[in-house]
């Protein structure tokens, strides 16, 4: 017997993270649950990116350590400006995985500066509770499981990471594999229309899988949409599929 899931409606009125509220709110407004994923190394190629599927996705994300060319203002400020004109959000999946004192740091600091911009970011929960406390303005998006092959987040880890995951207000959801209490939003990477890997040890499944046996909140998409000879066309159809995949899932 299948359990059935929350709708983004429902989850909206028990969210307690104004970050998760947003999310909720733009992906019904979007009628999309799509994360694009903008692995790409230059800042033209990252606006231009975010300008072809902007409309389409709730979030872009963000490794904005691979931008080789990565100024601030040029980088970042066309950025912010891209994501209020086609009201997305900014998820920097920077992956925090050190002490709090250092992660502090890398937050605030260097010459990314995520505190200033990121609405949400990506960390491990490996260095304890207390790590996340210095991601006070921000989403955190905890690394619950990893989707590659031979990940050491075996079951014991997942546990032990829900645990900090669901008693940390910063924490507003996590990334992970399998399903999670419904109290935390569900990002899901390793999604894939086409391919079941990548040869690099990436494992890729579709979308009515993520959402339908891991009641998924939010499909994460890489190479997918970045790689396709027509990313805007890419991202249109990731968004239908995610949000037909999401339909079902509400369904008994
Ligand atoms: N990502 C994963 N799997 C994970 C985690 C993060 O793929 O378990 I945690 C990231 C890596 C990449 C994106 O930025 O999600 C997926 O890209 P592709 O769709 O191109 O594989």
């Amino acid at each position: 017997e299948e359990k059935t899931r929350s709708s983004y409606e429902q989850k909206l009125k028990t969210a307690q993270h104004s970050v998760s509220k947003k999310l909720l709110e733009t992906a019904i407004n979007k009628q999309s649950n799509l994360i694009a994923s903008a692995d790409v190394t230059t800042t033209n190629e990252l606006l231009e990116f975010a300008e072809k599927v902007g409309p389409h996705i709730i979030a872009l994300k963000t490794h904005i350590d691979i931008i080789s060319d990565f100024d601030y203002k040029k980088t970042i400020t066309p950025l912010k400006e891209l994501a209020a004109k086609h009201q997305f959000l900014l998820m920097e999946d920077r992956k925090f995985a050190d002490i709090g004192n250092t992660q502090e740091l890398q937050f605030t600091s260097g010459v990314f500066k995520i505190t200033d911009w990121a609405d949400f970011v990506t960390s491990q929960v490996i260095g304890g509770f207390e790590s996340l406390d210095c991601f006070k303005n921000v989403g955190v998006v905890a690394i619950i499981g990893m989707s590659s092959k031979g990940t050491l987040t075996t079951n014991s880890y997942r546990e032990e990471a829900l645990k900090i995951s669901l008693s940390h207000p910063n924490v507003i959801g996590g990334v992970s594999q399998n399903e999670i209490p419904e109290d935390l939003l569900l990002f899901t990477p390793g999604v894939n229309l086409a391919d079941s890997g990548d040869g690099k040890g990436q494992q890729y499944n579709t979308p009515e899988h993520v959402f339908k046996n891991l009641h998924s909140d939010f499909i994460i998409v890489g190479r997918g949409i970045y790689k396709s000879e027509n990313p805007e066309q890419a991202a249109v159809t990731y968004k239908n599929e995610g949000w037909k995949a999401y339909v079902n899932s509400l369904k008994k």
